[in-house]
C-alpha cells in the first residue's frame, strides 16, 4: 500500500489575526481578544492574541485584566471576541480547501486536515510545493497565515503543525515519524492529560520515545486494552484514521452570561432572545430544521441544569425556539428558587431538507 500524505493546517493566532485583517493599522501592537462575561469592564478572559502580544507573556485562558497589566506601557489593543465574523473568514478559507480536489476535515473553526496523497502521487517533496501553493492561495484570496504540518498520518501532521507556528511549513517524512516524536513529552499526545502523565512519569515513561519502547503488554495492563494499545501505536507514529468530512453539527447553541444575577422572566429572555438570534442564523445557514428545543443554565451556586421540549413538528421557525425557552424558563422558575447566572439556547434533532445540497455545490464549484 502507498503511504498517505496527510497534511494539519492551523490558522495563525486566528481570533486577532481575523482582528488585524479589518484594522491593518493594528498589525504592529499587541493585539489581544477576549471574552467578556459583560459584568465589570474587565472581568472576562483572553482568547488569544498576536505574536507581539505574546511576547508579553499573554496566554489563552488568562483574566483580561492580568493581560492589560502585562501589557501596561504599550499601545496593546483590546478586542470582544466576534464568533460571526471568525466564522465567515473561516468559512471562506474551508471553502478555497474544499475547492482542492483532496479530501477534508475540518475539525474546528480554524483547523483542518488534508489527505492530498492522490494530488502528490505520495511523495513529500512534491507535498512541499503543494503545501506552500495551499498557503499562497489563502493569503492572496483571503489574507489569513496558517501553519502546515505535513506527515504519514493525521497524529504527525498535527505535532508537525504544533511544532513551527506562525506561518510554518513542518513535512515529517513516514521514515523519519518516529524520531521527529520521540524526544518530545508524552503529553503531547492526544489523550494524554494531566493524570496519566502522572501515571506515565511513575512508570518512567517521560517522552514519546519512552513510551514507543515501552512493553506493550504493560501498557494494556496498566490504561486497559483500547488506551494501552492506542498509547502504544501512537507512540510509534502509527494512526490509521481516515481524513474524513465530519457529519454536520448534531446541535446548534449559544450561552451568554447575565448581566446580573436573577430570577426575572424579561430580563432572562431578554438575553434568550440574543442568543436565539445567533443560533437562528446558523439555522439558517445550514437549511436545517429542528426537532428539540433545550435551555441550559448556570445557578449562582454554578450547579448547571437543562430542560428540553421536543416538539411534534420538525420546524424551521424562530418563533417555535423563542415561544418554547420562555415556557420552558417560566416552567423552570417554578421549580428552582436559586438565581440564574448563565443561560443557553440549544436546538437539536435536526432534519436535513436536502440531504445533496452540499455534495452537488461542491461539484459544480
Ligand atoms: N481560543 C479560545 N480560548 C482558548 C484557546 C483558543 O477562545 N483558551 C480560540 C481563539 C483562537 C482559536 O480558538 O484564535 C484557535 O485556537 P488555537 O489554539 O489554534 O490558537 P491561535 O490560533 O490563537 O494561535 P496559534 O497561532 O498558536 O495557533
Ligand atoms: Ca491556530
Ligand atoms: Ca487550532
Amino acid at each position: 500500500m502507498q503511504n498517505r500524505v496527510v497534511m494539519l493546517a492551523d490558522f495563525d493566532y486566528f481570533f486577532a489575526q481575523c482582528e488585524e485583517l479589518r484594522n491593518p493599522a493594528i498589525k504592529d501592537k499587541p493585539v489581544v481578544v477576549g471574552v467578556y462575561s459583560g459584568r465589570t469592564e474587565e472581568s472576562g478572559a483572553v482568547s488569544t492574541s498576536n505574536y507581539i502580544a505574546r511576547k508579553y507573556d499573554v496566554k489563552s485562558g488568562m483574566p483580561i485584566f492580568l493581560a492589560k497589566r502585562k501589557l501596561e506601557g504599550t499601545d496593546a489593543i483590546f478586542f470582544k471576541v466576534d464568533h460571526e465574523y471568525y466564522d465567515q473568514i473561516s468559512d471562506r478559507i474551508m471553502k478555497i480547501f474544499r475547492s482542492y480536489p483532496s479530501s477534508l476535515e475540518q475539525v474546528s473553526v480554524d483547523e483542518a486536515y488534508l489527505d492530498v496523497t492522490e494530488q502528490v502521487e505520495g511523495s513529500f517533496e512534491k507535498a512541499r510545493e503543494y503545501a506552500q501553493k495551499i498557503k499562497a492561495d489563502i493569503k492572496t484570496q483571503v489574507g489569513i497565515s496558517f501553519s502546515i504540518g505535513v506527515g504519514p498520518n493525521k497524529l504527525v501532521a498535527k505535532i508537525a503543525c504544533d511544532s513551527q507556528k506562525p506561518n510554518g511549513l513542518t513535512i515529517v517524512k513516514p521514515e523519519e515519524a518516529k524520531a521527529f516524536l520521540a524526544p518530545l513529552a508524552v503529553d503531547r499526545l492526544l489523550g494524554v492529560g494531566k493524570k496519566t502523565m502522572v501515571r506515565m512519569d511513575q512508570m518512567g515513561i517521560k517522552t514519546i520515545g519512552d513510551l514507543a519502547k515501552y512493553d506493550c503488554p504493560r501498557l494494556i495492563e496498566v490504561f486497559g486494552k483500547s488506551l494501552g494499545l492506542y498509547f502504544h501505536n501512537a507512540a510509534n507514529a502509527i494512526d490509521n484514521e481516515p481524513v474524513v468530512e465530519q457529519g454536520e453539527a448534531e446541535s446548534i447553541s449559544r450561552i451568554g452570561t447575565l448581566k446580573q444575577d436573577t430570577r426575572d422572566l424579561a430580563f432572562i429572555l431578554q438575553k434568550t432572545d440574543e442568543l436565539t438570534e445567533y443560533v437562528f442564523k446558523d439555522l439558517i445557514e445550514r437549511n436545517l430544521s429542528f426537532k428539540l428545543v433545550s435551555i441550559y443554565l448556570v445557578m449562582v451556586d454554578l450547579s448547571s441544569k437543562t430542560r428540553s421540549v421536543t416538539l411534534d413538528q420538525p420546524s424551521k421557525d424562530k418563533e417555535t425556539i423563542t415561544r418554547n425557552v420562555k415556557s420552558l424558563f417560566e416552567k423552570f422558575l417554578g421549580e428552582s428558587t436559586l438565581e440564574i447566572r448563565r443561560v443557553g439556547v440549544k436546538i437539536s434533532g435536526f432534519h436535513k431538507e436536502e440531504p445533496h445540497q452540499r455534495s452537488l455545490t461542491l461539484f459544480f464549484q
